[in-house]
């Protein structure tokens, strides 16, 4: 079998097994115990990263996702496998503008800690939304992770929302960006949650990242 049936295998295998929730932490003395690997979905309010969670792992319900930005409130772990084999953890988002200004600061702490001092955390997803390309705020947590040497890889959500050509566009553009960025993987993914596009080469991302 070549390196890469193998992992596509292991990828169907993994995210069509159990796959449970765990916990929710509002704060960081509610994390479970650093004992399992752990990869994060981070990323703007609204964004998509409940959605695409419940895409990859083709559960619907799993993580709450909504119309309304701010849905996810807390650090939601999900426990896949049984035994559980990793994390996947679904973050709240950043930049919402709507928030009062010291739920939006608890929220940056939390993100920001977690991902900066989290010693399991093997990879960080940082979706970004194919209609908007990168934020400011975007740009500060980039610059934030490659300080504290987190790996992470960029994520286009909502791909089905623009045609071929300007998609290639902001992914050229976007794959770009990621080669000025110490600790970005230099490919980008683009998924789609609605189409299902890139969901297989997500579940791969995630297993290699854990491996
Ligand atoms: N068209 C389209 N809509 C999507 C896609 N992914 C998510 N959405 C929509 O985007 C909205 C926000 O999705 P969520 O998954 O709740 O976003 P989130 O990033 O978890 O948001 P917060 O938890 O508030 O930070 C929902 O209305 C989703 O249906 C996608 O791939 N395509
Ligand atoms: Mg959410």
């Amino acid at each position: 079998m070549t390196d890469q049936t193998a992992l596509e295998d292991m990828a169907r295998k993994t995210f069509s097994g159990p796959i449970d929730f765990l916990k929710s932490a509002p704060t960081l003395e509610f994390l479970p115990d650093a004992d399992l690997p752990e990869v994060a979905f981070a990323g703007r309010s609204n964004v998509g990263k409940s959605t695409l969670l419940n895409a990859l792992t083709n559960r619907k319900g799993l993580a709450r996702a909504s119309n309304t930005p701010g849905r996810t409130q807390e650090l939601n772990f999900f426990e896949v496998g049984n035994p559980p084999q990793f994390r996947l953890v679904d973050m709240p988002g950043y930049g919402f503008a709507k928030a009062p200004p010291q739920v939006a600061k608890r929220w940056r702490f939390l993100i920001n800690d977690f991902l900066r001092g989290r010693p399991t955390l093997k990879r960080t997803l940082l979706l970004v939304d194919a209609r908007r390309g990168l934020k400011d705020i975007d740009r500060e947590l980039m610059a934030m992770l490659d300080e504290a040497a987190v790996s992470y890889r960029i994520v286009l959500t909502k791909s089905d929302k623009l045609k071929d050509k300007p998609l290639a566009d902001v992914t050229a553009t976007l794959a770009e960006q990621a080669k000025t960025h110490a600790a970005a993987h230099p490919e980008i993914l683009t998924t789609s949650a609605e189409s299902g596009l890139g969901i297989d080469e997500l579940r791969k991302a995630v297993i290699q990242a854990i491996g």
